[in-house]
């Protein structure tokens, strides 16, 4: 119970911060966005794994809070890359209550304008498993938000139980394999099916196939191999600071 409170004054006592990875193309190499990860810092239990907090945050009545900080953080971190010239998106995470909340588009569109951004700058990240929870109201909410010109991604896709027709009627543009199908890749066979099939499914249906996990060259090779076509993971970068992104993005471009 304390470490609610502690949760709710997180922002206030500057304990959260977000962390920004980088996102490749997988065929030229090149930087096409970030996604933006939270963190709490806690002042006596160091640091907390979002995962964590994150459901904490749901449990306690405090995601809507934790959401409009997070939201609100990454626009101005946009802002202030806009000003020095970097033409950044960033892909932000929303969990399952985000997804329920009609108030989301909303305090998107109201976010990005206050920041003087367009909606292209913001890319939504929702789990397979948070869209399935009520695919029906899902699926109105994810169509109001592209309505709104954001890209919707559907996050670590595999580990939840959407069947194709689900698939087809949800308007998303990009798949993002989950890691746990990445991370082995290069070592097993039964993961390069899956991928494989992943990838054709994804395009099949005319979206973007993201890999997140990449930490291997041969899983890079094998994954642009295969026609994926973002890729995300330790081989390229942590997510780091946002000043660090900056130096990373110039060191590799
Ligand atoms: O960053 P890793 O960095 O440990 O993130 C672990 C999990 O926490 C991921 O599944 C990620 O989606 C989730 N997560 C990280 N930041 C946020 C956030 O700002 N909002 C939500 N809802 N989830 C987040
Ligand atoms: O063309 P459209 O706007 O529907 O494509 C949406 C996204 O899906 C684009 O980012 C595009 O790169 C991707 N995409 C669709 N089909 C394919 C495909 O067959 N191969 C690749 N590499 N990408 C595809
Ligand atoms: O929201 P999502 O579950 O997609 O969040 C991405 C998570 O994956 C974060 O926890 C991030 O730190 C983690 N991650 C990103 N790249 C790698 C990687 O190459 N290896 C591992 N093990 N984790 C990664
Ligand atoms: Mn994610
Ligand atoms: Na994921």
């Amino acid at each position: 119970l304390t470490l609610v409170r502690d949760l709710q004054d997180a922002a206030r006592q500057q304990q959260l911060s977000m962390v920004y990875q980088p996102q490749l193309d997988a065929r030229t190499g090149r930087l096409i966005g970030v996604e933006a990860l939270m963190r709490w810092q806690h002042p006596t239990l160091g640091f907390i794994p979002p995962d964590e907090f994150i459901e904490l945050a749901e449990r306690s009545g405090n995601i809507q809070r934790l959401t409009g900080w997070m939201l609100d953080s990454v626009c101005a971190q946009l802002q202030r890359w806009n000003i020095e010239g970097h033409g950044l998106s960033a892909a932000v995470n929303l969990s399952a209550r985000d997804v329920n909340d009609d108030t989301l588009p909303e305090r998107i569109n109201d976010c990005l304008a206050s920041h003087g951004l367009t909606p292209d700058r913001l890319r939504l990240e929702i789990t397979e498993s948070a869209i399935m929870h009520d695919p029906d109201h899902a699926s109105r909410q994810l169509a109001t938000l592209r309505r709104a010109g954001l890209s919707i991604a559907v996050d670590d896709f595999g580990t939840g139980y959407s069947s194709l027709a689900q698939l087809k009627r949800l308007p998303v543009q990009e798949l993002k394999i989950d890691k746990s199908f990445i991370l082995k890749l290069d070592e097993s066979a039964d993961d390069e099916i899956i991928v494989r099939s992943t990838i054709e499914l994804g395009h099949n249906l005319g979206l973007a196939v993201v890999a997140e996990g990449v930490e291997t060259e041969s899983s890079r090779a094998l994954l642009a191999g295969l026609g994926c076509d973002i890729l995300q993971g330790y081989l390229f970068s942590r997510p780091l600071p946002a000043d660090q992104l900056i130096l990373w993005a110039q060191a590799h471009s």
